[in-house]
């Protein structure tokens, strides 16, 4: 990227895949503007945005005339040369890679029925016995996670990489959603790895410091 060019962020800093992007970003220390769309900022529905991401939705990374759309992807771009969160040799970085697709594979459609059913759902209207359906599936998702890190301090090893930033992104939300009372199952060590993440400025900077909403 030339010296002049202003890297953009669109996306409003509730979401939690404009969170991924923001998180990388920070742990990086690359300059960024981010500007405030999607959800009640709207925006996202005009032709200059649906130019850049034909989905609608948030994030999208802006580079002069180079965009990107796709959370994850947007995460790998900003941390291609970023060795110490993306290991180079193809097996470290093949290992970091599947931990990203598993994210948007396993966790992503439960975990949202279950933020969607508790957070942003009216309490009258909330379907207690679907999301409790959810948490259960979720929970297989975690229970990936929690095997690794009972291994090692992080995802994919003993270091922080960028697999990090997708579950980490949950692990707030699960951890901190009201549960009205519904069962979560224990799992110690992913609690271990998520209070490693949340020592992090970058982490607090991108997700913590947000209110769930
Ligand atoms: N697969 C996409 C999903 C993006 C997505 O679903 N974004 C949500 C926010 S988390 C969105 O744009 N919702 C509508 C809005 O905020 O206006 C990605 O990972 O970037």
């Amino acid at each position: 990227m030339s010296g002049k060019t202003e890297r953009i962020l669109w996306g409003r800093a509730t979401s939690s895949n404009v969170m991924k992007a923001l998180w990388v970003l920070e742990e990086l220390g690359l300059p960024y503007r981010r500007v405030d769309v999607g959800g009640a900022f709207g925006k996202t529905d005009t032709p200059e945005y649906r130019a850049m991401n034909p989905t609608g939705l948030v994030p999208t990374l802006q580079e002069g005339d180079f965009t990107l759309w796709e959370s994850n992807a947007i995460v790998r771009y900003l941390a291609r040369d970023a060795a110490s969160i993306w290991p180079a040799d193809p097996r470290g970085r093949a290992t970091v890679d599947h931990w990203m697709d598993a994210q948007q594979t396993t966790m992503n459609r439960p975990m949202a029925q279950v933020f969607w059913g508790l957070v942003r759902t009216p309490a009258d209207k909330r379907d207690l016995k679907a999301v409790a359906a959810a948490i259960e599936e979720t929970a297989k998702a975690w229970r990936y996670v929690e095997t690794e890190v009972s291994k090692h301090a992080y995802l994919a090893g003993d270091s922080f990489t960028i697999c990090d930033i997708p579950w980490g992104v949950h692990a707030h939300r699960w951890f901190n959603i009201d549960y009205m009372g519904l069962v979560r199952p224990d799992m110690p060590a992913l609690k271990a790895w998520y209070d490693r993440l949340c020592q992090r400025p970058a982490y607090q900077r991108a997700v913590t410091a947000t209110p769930i909403s």
